[in-house]
C-alpha cells in the first residue's frame, strides 16, 4: 500500500460519501465477498441440478489415523462468529457451481464484447464521473483536480490518476476538453501500466506434472478459478489433476469435485479435517506416478493476517517442495476485485509469505472499482495472467493489456 499522500483518504472519501470513518478499514473487517457486489449465478437455462458426484476413489491406501494434536478443529482456526457466517453463506452459495454445458447467449459473442460487458459497471462509473467533471468547460486547475480526485476514487491508485491529469495539463490546458479525449488519455496511460504485467500463465512441458498452487482468502474464487482453468487445459488436450486442498469444510471438497466431473479432471479428496499438506504430499506422488501434465492444488481461504494459518501455508509448500524441489511451478493469488484496497493488503503479504509467481483477478463483473487492478500493478509488478468476469465456466479470460484499458475506459 505505497499509494498515500497526505489527505488521500479525506479525498477519497469526502463529501460524497456517508462512510464516516476517514480510515483504512482494519483487513479483517473488510468483507471478503460483499454480497451486494456478487451477481447471483445467472442460470441461462433451466438444466436440473446434477447430483452431487460420489467421492471419486483415487484413494489408493486407507487414511491413516490422524494423529490427535493434528485434528484440526472443527473449521478453520479463526472461528469468530462473522467468520463462520461468512462461511456458512459461501458454502451454501458456492457448493454448486453454476451448469457447464450450454453456451448462453452472452457466451457467443466476441471476447472484447464479454470483457467489455464484464467491466461495464467499471467503465459506467467512470465515465459518468469523468462526464461530469468535464461539461462545457475549458481544462482548468480546478478540473484537473477534479478529475484526480474522480480517478482515485475509482482505485486507479494516485501515481496513475496523477499521470493521467499531468499529460492532459501538459497537452490540453486552457483548451476544450471532452470526456472522450479524457478517456483516450486514461486508456493509454491504464495500457501502458498493465502491458508490463499482462503476461500470460506458460506451463512448462518439461515439468510432470506442472504444479499450480491457488491461493487467496477466503471467497475470493480459487476453487471456481481452478474449474475454469481445468476446462482451458483440459480443452487444449493436457492431462488435468486436481487437489481438494480446502480440507476445512465439507462443501468446498465437494464444489471442487463437481468441477471435477464437470471438466473430466480426476480429483484427489480426503474427508473434511483431514490435513491439507498430507493431501498435498498424496497428489503430489500420484500426479507424478500417472504422468499427468498439470496439478492444481486447491487451499483453505486465509486471511492474510493470520500468522497460523499462513504459517500453515508454507508448510504445504513445504511439503510439495519434497516430492518435487521445483515445484509449485506457478502459485496463483486470487484477488477478488471488489475487496477493493483490501485486494492491495493480500497482494503484498501472501507475496511475502508464499512467493506469489502470478495474479488471477476475479469478479471485475461484480464491481465499479476494476480500477484497482492498475494500482496493483503498478505497486508489485506482478505478473497478470486472467481475470475473472463472471460465474461461468468460460468466464475466465487471459489477461490482455490494450483490451482491459480500451474497456474500463469505455470505448467503444
Ligand atoms: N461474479 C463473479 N463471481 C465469481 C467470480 N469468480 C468466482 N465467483 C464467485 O465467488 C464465490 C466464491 O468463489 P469460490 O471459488 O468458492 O472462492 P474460494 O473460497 O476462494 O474458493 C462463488 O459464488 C463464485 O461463483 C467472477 O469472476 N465473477
Ligand atoms: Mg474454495
Amino acid at each position: 500500500m505505497t499509494d498515500k499522500k497526505p489527505g488521500f483518504f479525506k479525498r477519497l472519501f469526502g463529501g460524497e460519501t456517508s462512510q464516516p470513518a476517514p480510515q483504512p478499514v482494519p483487513p479483517q473487517e473488510l468483507p471478503v465477498e460483499p454480497p451486494q457486489d456478487v451477481p447471483p449465478p445467472i442460470d441461462p437455462v433451466p438444466v436440473p441440478p446434477e447430483p452431487v458426484p460420489p467421492v471419486p476413489a483415487p484413494e489408493p491406501e486407507p487414511v491413516p489415523a490422524p494423529q490427535p494434536e493434528e485434528i484440526p478443529p472443527p473449521g478453520p482456526p479463526e472461528t469468530t462468529p462473522d467468520y463462520l457466517e461468512d462461511i456458512a453463506e459461501t458454502a451454501e452459495r458456492t457448493a454448486v457451481p453454476p451448469p457447464l454445458p450450454v453456451e448462453p447467449p452472452a457466451q457467443q459473442q466476441g471476447w472484447f464484447a464479454r470483457l467489455a460487458s464484464g467491466l461495464k459497471r467499471s467503465s459506467d462509473q467512470l465515465s459518468g464521473s469523468i462526464t461530469s467533471v468535464f461539461t462545457k468547460r475549458k481544462l482548468d486547475a480546478a478540473t484537473l483536480d477534479e478529475l484526480e480526485d474522480v480517478l482515485i476514487q475509482a482505485d486507479l491508485g494516485i501515481e496513475t490518476a496523477s499521470a493521467i491529469t499531468e499529460t492532459l495539463r501538459r497537452d490540453r490546458f486552457d483548451k476544450d476538453v471532452t470526456g472522450e479525449d479524457v478517456r483516450a488519455v486514461l486508456a493509454a496511460e491504464v495500457e501502458k501500466v498493465l502491458g508490463p504485467v499482462a503476461r500470460p500463465l506458460l506451463i512448462d512441458p518439461g515439468q510432470k506434472p506442472f504444479v499450480i498452487l491457488m491461493i487467496g482468502v477466503n471467497g475470493s474464487g480459487k476453487t471456481t478459478t481452478i474449474g475454469k482453468l481445468a476446462q482451458k487445459f483440459v480443452a487444449e488436450g493436457k492431462s488435468v489433476m486436481l487437489a481438494a486442498g480446502d480440507t476445512f469444510r465439507a462443501a468446498a471438497i465437494e464444489q471442487l469435485q463437481i468441477w471435477g466431473q464437470r471438466t473430466g479432471a480426476p480429483v484427489i479428496a480426503r474427508p473434511a479435517g483431514s490435513d491439507a499438506s498430507g493431501l498435498a504430499f498424496d497428489a503430489m506422488t500420484q500426479a507424478q506416478a500417472e504422468g499427468r501434465d498439470i496439478l492444481i492444488i486447491d487451499t483453505a481461504g486465509r486471511l492474510q493476517n493470520r500468522d497460523e494459518l499462513m504459517n500453515e501455508l508454507e508448510k504445504v509448500i513445504r511439503v510439495i517442495k519434497k516430492v518435487n524441489p521445483s515445484a509449485p511451478h506457478a502459485t496463483l493469488l486470487t484477488l477478488d476485485a471488489t475487496t477493493g484496497q483490501n485486494a492491495m493488503r493480500q497482494a503484498e503479504v501472501f507475496g511475502q509469505r508464499a512467493g506469489v509467481t502470478g495474479l488471477v483477478m476475479t469478479k471485475l463483473d461484480g464491481t465499479a472499482r476494476g480500477g484497482i487492478l492498475v494500482a496493483i500493478a503498478r505497486t508489485f509488478g506482478l505478473p497478470v495472467h486472467f481475470i475473472g468476469v463472471g460465474e461461468g465456466v468460460d468466464d475466465l479470460e487471459p489477461f490482455a493489456a490494450a483490451d482491459f484499458a480500451r474497456a474500463i475506459a469505455g470505448r467503444e
